[in-house]
């Protein structure tokens, strides 16, 4: 599919929320016929916005006047299990997703993040590393901006920075970065995946199958699973992956070495020409201590390396670099830290929406940590934080529907517990078992639907209630 072929043919967009409403108007103002399909209700503004699109929609469910298109495009909250999609595909009707369907109005060349963790703040970090080199680019996707909505807007001059999700992965067919970013897959959302983790991880690495020679392919070394498919892949199709790592000297990508004064130095080991089809010429560089970059934590160095090499790839200068990753400042609700109160520290990691997630919260501090877990449950398996929690955690408040869960699974390994129904309750159980140095940590690895709108929605109730105190 391409720009021209969309001047009137039918399109259904399933989903009426930030995506659907934003993938519809592009499609319209394209001289497609849209229709759009809302399992909910429609409320009044998202009427009015469609109807001034010329967009005709239907609300509180899908019916066959759906299946009256030429193709489809899904919003990423919408499983592909729903009736209406496993309809569509059974009469061989295309099911693309959001980002697919916007990549093919985009001139700009595309920066995509994915990952289970970090992607938000590697995107962010990107995004901060374009503004600091005074280059033009928009930053969106599964951050919170729909890529539809402002791809009309692009010239080839800019770059877009995109964090993209399994979910906006799904229904991709020529979506084709310039460079993506594997950060690491570790388990999340396997509701949505038939509770197969390989299948999710599939997905995944649907972000660089469209990439050809010359594009870049920024991975993860140190993550197995990441590493193996990739080298398989990349092999087979004669394209030069560029790693990252902790644990490894590289002989290309970036990796971290102690120098001579036993110092840590991020190290870069990337083509003299930027030109990834030329590996012979690489060149390394001591790009910084990894002490002086602003993020800390073993994760976090793993979202400056990608980082780092994503802006190399794109022709952003090591000096460059260099500042930017000193003077990031971090993303909301990822390890806020929101307020200290009689000396104990309360911080907002309500992004954290999966186990893994929290693992790397928890491992981020010292110890004293009073935890506050628990929300909607994603097929979550707790016990890989089981050492962790005994080690770090003092306290632990259960809340939300897993919080029962979470108690029995995590309770036994920390010194109290507490399970609270409300957020205030469990900021107020906090306190009572923290003491003055602890820190209260709200890190749910859930998501928030079953209490809040989203998790900014749970992280804002956190750090209001928090700022109350
Ligand atoms: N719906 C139907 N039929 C169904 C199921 C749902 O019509 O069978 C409707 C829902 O009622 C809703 C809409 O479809 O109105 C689904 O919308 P959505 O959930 O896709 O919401 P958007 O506002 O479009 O948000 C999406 C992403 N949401 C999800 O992936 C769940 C946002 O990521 C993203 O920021 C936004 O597009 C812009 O790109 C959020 C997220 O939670 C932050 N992402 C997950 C994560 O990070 O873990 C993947």
């Amino acid at each position: 599919m391409s720009p021209t072929d969309i001047d009137g043919k039918r399109a259904t967009v399933i989903g009426g929320a930030r995506s659907g409403l934003a993938a519809a108007t592009l499609l319209a103002r394209h001289g497609a016929e849209v229709f759009l399909t809302e399992r909910d209700a429609v409320d009044d503004r998202m009427a009015d916005a469609l109807t001034k699109a010329g967009v005709a929609f239907e609300q509180g469910g899908h019916t066959p006047r759906a299946l009256d298109a030429d193709f489809l495009v899904i919003s990423p909250g919408v499983p592909s299990t729903i009736n209406l999609v496993q309809q569509a595909l059974r009469q061989r009707l295309p099911v693309y997703s959001e980002i697919e369907a916007a990549s093919w109005f985009c001139p700009a060349p595309i920066v995509a993040v994915t990952g289970s963790n970090g992607k938000t703040t590697t995107t962010s970090l990107i995004a901060h590393l374009f503004r600091t080199a005074q280059r033009p680019f928009v930053v969106g996707g599964n951050i919170g901006y729909p890529f539809s909505d402002y791809v009309d807007e692009l010239t080839d001059a800019h770059t877009v920075v995109l964090e993209v999700s399994s979910f906006q992965l799904d229904h991709i067919q020529t979506f084709r970065p310039k460079v993506s970013v594997l950060l690491n897959i570790t388990p999340d959302h396997l509701d949505r995946y038939d509770h197969d983790f390989n299948k999710y991880a599939q997905s995944k690495f649907r972000v660089f199958e469209n990439q050809r020679p010359g594009d870049w392919l920024v991975y993860n070394y140190d993550d197995e699973l990441v590493h193996d498919y990739v080298a398989m892949w990349a092999e087979k199709r004669g394209i030069t992956p560029w790693p990252f790592s902790l644990e490894h000297e590289l002989e290309r990508g970036a990796f971290v070495r102690r120098d001579a004064n036993g110092i840590s130095q991020i190290v870069m080991s990337l083509p003299e020409s930027l030109e990834p089809s030329s590996p012979t010429m690489i060149f390394e560089e001591e790009l910084m201590p990894s002490s002086n970059t602003a993020l800390q934590g073993r994760h976090n160095l793993y979202n400056s390396l990608a980082a780092a090499i994503a802006a190399r790839a794109m022709e952003i200068r090591s000096d460059v670099v260099r500042q930017s990753l000193t003077s990031f400042e971090g993303v909301p609700h990822r390890l806020e830290k929101v307020r200290t109160v009689h000396g104990v520290h309360f911080v907002n990691d309500s992004k954290a929406t999966n186990v893994n997630a929290v693992w790397y919260a928890l491992e981020s501090f010292p110890g004293n940590v009073i935890l506050i877990a628990g929300g909607r449950d994603k097929g979550n398996d707790y016990g890989p934080l089981k050492s962790l929690v005994t080690e770090k955690v003092k306290g632990l408040v259960g809340l939300g529907e897993s919080g029962d869960k979470v108690m029995a699974e995590l309770g036994p390994h920390a010194e109290h517990n507490a399970r609270a129904q409300t957020m205030e309750e469990a900021i107020q159980f906090a306190r009572l078992m923290a003491e003055p140095g602890d820190t209260v940590l709200l890190s749910p690895a859930c998501s928030s639907f079953d209490m809040f709108d989203n998790y900014e929605h749970r992280g804002d109730t956190f750090r209001r209630l928090v700022q109350s105190l």
